[in-house]
């Protein structure tokens, strides 16, 4: 009997024991999904919720009406592979090693998708990664190797290389939208990558977009022919200004032969679209030959100045054409969960791995601190928890997302990792955001562009920034009064206090990240080693 009674007592506490459990586990498998979709150098002008003077986006603007627009997202090292790198592993370039686009990923890093896997999601990542390695924490990926190519790309997987003939947006989406359907586990949370490479240089729009796109004429930028003066030398040096460093035939896509019979002396000359199948590069030529025709006439008669605006119309027409197929590979995606009753419970991310010129001070490409470059998209939508249609423009950066997928995935976050969980800004606790500056510092030089190394900080009022490598040079910009920054007030005896108090705030993060002139010497003594010495 007394036997009997204690066989009940515990199977009574299994019960409970295992109902609870089961419980948990309901719960953990109700922790939301992560749908991170990324593009490379999309800058938020290019984005309609942003502003529309360009291209309407209307499946991206989507995240943001039923979500979240941020406006002062900003990234922490504004190139490509170091960005992923700071957003894989919640830690600024100088203490993850990706320093530079050129340097390999150190792989002993532990990123967020790994502490996600080893705790129930089911992870996957489709598109660009850049980082000359496989990624660790993923149950399935398919990567572009390296930048990747537009037509016809080549991917990496677990399985070995495969080449997939068509467009690169639209496989990419494929992919993703393949694993969703066909390889999903129901029974799990998951985390989804899916990175695309457009608006990428050398900018080749899918042929649905060229007739559009190559019709349009676009608003010229009031800083178009920006001469950098008031400025200090490193915006004079760098290499990316439309009319002097972009690429009539890489860039603008006027053949070699046209070059060469209008005797202009092109930096380089090679032919982007090589990967194109016959019948793919006569359907470019269909709509190509005629604006080489036309440049081929109307050449000889071009000053610099009728040069530069027809430089940037051709570039804006091929950027903002490959950006009209992220559009609509997005709302593939975003249709999906809908359609799968997955919406509300997933969140969404949209963002770029850095910001990017288009013809603002009159030029192309990112790297530097100043704003186009530093900050970069950020749309985020979540029904489950994020009220619809809010603007956040508190200063949020890439360095957090890490730790905001792992808050929300319910695992403690290394105390290593160096961000701030977003989840506050979420559920509108802003009372508990405190953050008043963020760091910045970029790497890669001598390299293309010639864009030279420098550190600063920024807040709302003020950017101050240090070009401390082949020169030794200050800058800070009054954002409040100077939003397209182009006069250099650190000397102006009227900002001396705010100089001072800057500097003091700046060596605070510095302390506080672990930056130090020891780690910049080391960095720099790598490129030395390498032979990569100034010019
Ligand atoms: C390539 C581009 C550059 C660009 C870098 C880095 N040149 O080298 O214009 O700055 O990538 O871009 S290209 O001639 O190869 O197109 S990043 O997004 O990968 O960082
Ligand atoms: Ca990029």
């Amino acid at each position: 009997m007394k036997i009997n009674v204690l066989i009940l007592a515990f199977l009574g506490l299994c019960f409970v024991q295992c109902k609870q459990d089961a419980s948990k586990d309901k719960l953990r498998r109700e922790r939301p999904n992560i749908v991170f979709i990324m593009s490379d150098d999309h800058a938020y002008q290019a984005i309609s919720a942003y502003s529309n003077k360009l291209i309407e986006t209307p499946n991206i603007d989507r995240i943001a009406q039923e979500g979240m627009l941020f406006t002062n997202a900003s990234v922490t090292n504004s190139i490509c592979a170091p960005s992923r790198a700071v957003i894989l592993t919640g830690k600024h370039s100088h203490i993850n090693g990706k320093i530079d686009n050129l340097s390999p990923f150190d792989t002993t890093n532990i990123t967020f998708p790994q502490l996600l896997q080893k705790d129930g999601y089911q992870t996957a990542m489709f598109g660009k990664l850049h980082f000359g390695n496989a990624p660790k924490g993923f149950d399935e990926y398919k990567i572009l190797p390296g930048q990747g190519d537009y037509y016809n790309p080549k991917f990496l997987t677990q399985k070995g290389d495969t080449t997939i003939t068509g467009y690169v947006t639209d496989i990419i989406t494929d992919l993703t939208l393949d694993w969703l359907q066909h390889r999903r586990v129901k029974e799990k949370p998951f985390l989804l990558m899916y990175l695309h490479k457009a608006p990428h240089r050398s900018w080749l729009p899918a042929p649905r977009h060229y007739k559009e796109f190559t019709q349009k004429t676009f608003p010229l930028p009031n800083t178009l022919f920006d001469s950098y003066s008031n400025r200090g030398t490193a915006s004079k040096m760098a290499e990316m200004n439309i009319l002097n460093h972009m690429i009539l035939n890489y860039d603008n896509k006027i053949s070699a032969k046209i070059i060469d019979s209008l005797g202009i002396k092109d930096r380089r000359l090679f032919d982007p679209l090589d990967k194109m199948t016959k019948d793919q590069r006569t359907e470019w030529n269909n709509t190509y030959d005629p604006i080489n025709t036309d440049f081929a006439a109307n050449y000889p008669s071009m000053n610099d100045s009728t040069l530069m605006v027809w430089k940037y119309q051709r570039y804006m027409q091929d950027y903002l054409g490959t950006i009209a197929a992220v559009d609509e590979n997005v709302g593939r995606v975003l249709n999906y969960l809908e359609e799968e009753n997955l919406d509300q419970n997933t969140i969404v991310i949209y963002t770029s791995d850095q910001g990017f010129y288009l013809g603002e001070h009159g030029w192309f490409d990112k790297r530097f601190m100043y704003e186009e470059s530093f900050r970069t998209p950020l749309l985020i939508k979540w029904p489950n928890a994020i009220k619809a249609g809010i603007t956040e423009d508190e200063m949020v950066q890439n360095l957090d997302f890490a730790q905001t997928f792992l808050e929300l995935a319910e695992i403690e976050a290394p105390r290593d990792m160096q961000g701030k969980s977003l989840v506050p800004l979420f559920k509108d606790k802003k009372e508990s955001w405190d953050r008043d500056a963020v760091y910045y510092h970029y790497y890669e030089f001598p390299a293309e562009h010639h864009v030279k190394r420098h550190y600063g900080l920024a807040t709302k009022d003020f950017k101050l920034m240090h070009y401390y490598y082949d020169i030794d040079e200050w800058e800070l910009y009054d954002r409040r009064t100077d939003t397209q920054e182009m006069v250099n007030v650190y000397g102006d005896p009227k900002y001396k206090d705010i100089v001072s108090e800057l500097k003091l705030k700046l060596t605070a993060l510095q302390t506080e990240y672990g930056d130090s002139e020891a780690l910049r010497n080391q960095y720099i003594q790598i490129y030395k080693d390498k032979g990569w010495i100034n010019p």
